[in-house]
């Protein structure tokens, strides 16, 4: 019998990260059976944490990411658009630069999924290695600035989305910047809000960056509501987070500004001090990230097998039908020859026997048109049941996971719901016949884990 495991449990001597890398490998070969992609399935042994900034172009990322690594500027800064790609800005003895799929080798090996985002992606990823105190402890992620909803027909040639989905799943603290310019109206803020950080709002901060631009307090509360304003509007969760109203110390102070700037230098303070202590908060974020990939697995597995068993079925009774159908033909066939034509008593002599045979031979004919016609109607009907079924995933899910629901305290679930069912969709029409339709005990191992690692 398998001993129940947690992800801190079952091997003390190991770390976070190798325990996690055992986790996924028990579970791999279910993940395969059923075609599902973990999400994040490689998590490189004591790799530092992640922090990674979005914003609009121009928000004061990349300044930002000076004003942390202290010294000369790492980072190009400007008003207009610099920067289109994402630099990963890690520690080394030996400063240095990469692009491209020189940087991605240089990247720890779960970043290296960047490389199926295509070749233009992989163009724009940089790394560059700095000697600075701060990087010792936390690896930061600048991003290109995020455009507006009328720029839409400019192409970026990758899934930017996409980019930014996978790199939030494997972050461990997001910081998304707002500037008084753009406060929250920039299309691709919004749409990522709505979009790929879904999900992952216990690992986003919200900066309101930039307010020593500000020339009065009424000035500043303008911003700052159409800020919250436009952040109800695009976060799907009901209370506003906290926003981090801040600015960088040395920059043009408005001109005869009246706002005391005391309070946003603690603010400053605090995102720094969150950004540095990033490490303590990594071993909670790839738990959740491994009980999140963990139960989309269980979720696929789960609706996929109810869904395969359904159609295995319906495929049964069609072919019982099938074979009941043609032998019955077959049989009738038989006997009206028998009874209308030569019968097989009177097949005596050449000609009968040759006339008993092409009879014969006649019905069998006819016997395998009826079935193939059969079979084809009968196929068709497997596939439309199918086709039902999937356009019913809802209901499946619903009804799999019944139990859970009426308890009303899994919310959860309809958030894995979300990722799970398109992809579900599509393989069910694509690859139906290659799932299987019992997991051996494989399924509830992994609801086992599930448990485990949710605690
Ligand atoms: N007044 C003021 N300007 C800032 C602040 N942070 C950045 N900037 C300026 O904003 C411009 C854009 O900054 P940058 O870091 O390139 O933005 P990015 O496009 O988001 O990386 C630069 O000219 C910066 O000097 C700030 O806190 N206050
Ligand atoms: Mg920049």
């Amino acid at each position: 019998m398998d001993t129940p495991s947690t992800i801190e449990a079952p091997a003390p001597e190991l770390s976070l990260d190798e325990n996690v890398q055992r986790l996924y490998a028990r579970h791999r070969a279910l993940a395969d059976r059923f075609c599902y992609t973990f999400r994040r399935s490689t998590v490189s042994p004591n790799s530092l944490p992640y922090v990674l900034f979005l914003g609009n172009h121009s928000s004061g990322k990349s300044s930002f990411i000076n004003y942390l690594l202290e010294g000369d500027s790492v980072q190009d800064v400007g008003i207009a658009p610099t920067d289109d790609a994402f630099t990963f800005i890690l520690h080394g003895e030996n400063e240095r630069d990469a692009v491209g799929p020189a940087a991605l080798e240089m990247l720890p090996e779960e970043l290296k999924q960047l490389n199926d985002f295509g070749p233009e992606l992989v163009q724009r990823v940089r790394v560059k290695v700095r000697n600075r105190d701060v990087l010792k402890n936390v690896v930061l992620v600048d991003s290109p600035g995020m455009i507006d909803a009328s720029e839409k027909s400019i192409s970026r040639g990758y899934d930017f989305f996409g980019v930014i989905k996978f790199l939030a799943e494997i972050t461990d603290l997001v910081l998304m910047m707002f500037d008084p310019d753009k406060p929250g109206t920039t299309g691709e803020a919004v749409e990522a809000m709505k979009g790929p950080l879904t999900g992952f709002f216990f690992k986003l901060r919200l900066i309101f960056n930039k307010c020593d631009r500000f020339s009065s307090m009424y000035d500043y509360a303008r911003a700052y509501g159409a800020l919250c304003w436009n952040l109800a509007h695009a976060l799907p969760i009901k209370d506003l987070p906290k926003i981090y109203n801040c600015y960088l110390p040395g920059r043009a102070h408005a001109e005869g500004s009246t706002i005391d700037l005391h309070d946003f230098d603690a603010l400053r303070d605090e995102i720094v001090n969150e950004i540095k202590s990033a490490k303590a908060r990594r071993a909670d974020n790839i738990k959740v990230a491994v009980n999140k990939d963990l139960a989309c697995l269980e979720m696929h597995v789960r609706v996929a097998l109810r869904i395969r068993r359904a159609v295995a079925r319906r495929q049964w009774s069609a072919r019982a039908m099938f074979a009941g159908g043609t032998v019955l033909f077959l049989a009738a066939g038989l006997l009206v020859a028998n009874a209308c034509g030569i019968s097989l008593g009177e097949a005596h002599g050449w000609r009968n026997v040759f006339l008993f045979c092409l009879q014969t031979l006649g019905v069998l004919a006819l016997s395998g048109l009826v079935g193939f016609a059969l079979f084809r109607i009968l196929r068709h009907g497997v596939r439309r049941f199918l086709e039902q079924q999937v356009a019913e995933l809802d209901r499946h899910f619903n009804e799999e996971y019944n139990r859970e629901l009426s308890l009303g305290t899994r919310d959860d679930l309809h958030q894995y719901w979300a990722l799970t069912q398109p992809v579900l969709a599509g393989l069910l029409r694509a690859r139906w016949r290659d799932l299987p339709i019992f997991h051996w005990g494989a399924l509830t191992r992994l609801q086992r884990d599930v448990s485990c690692t949710g605690k």
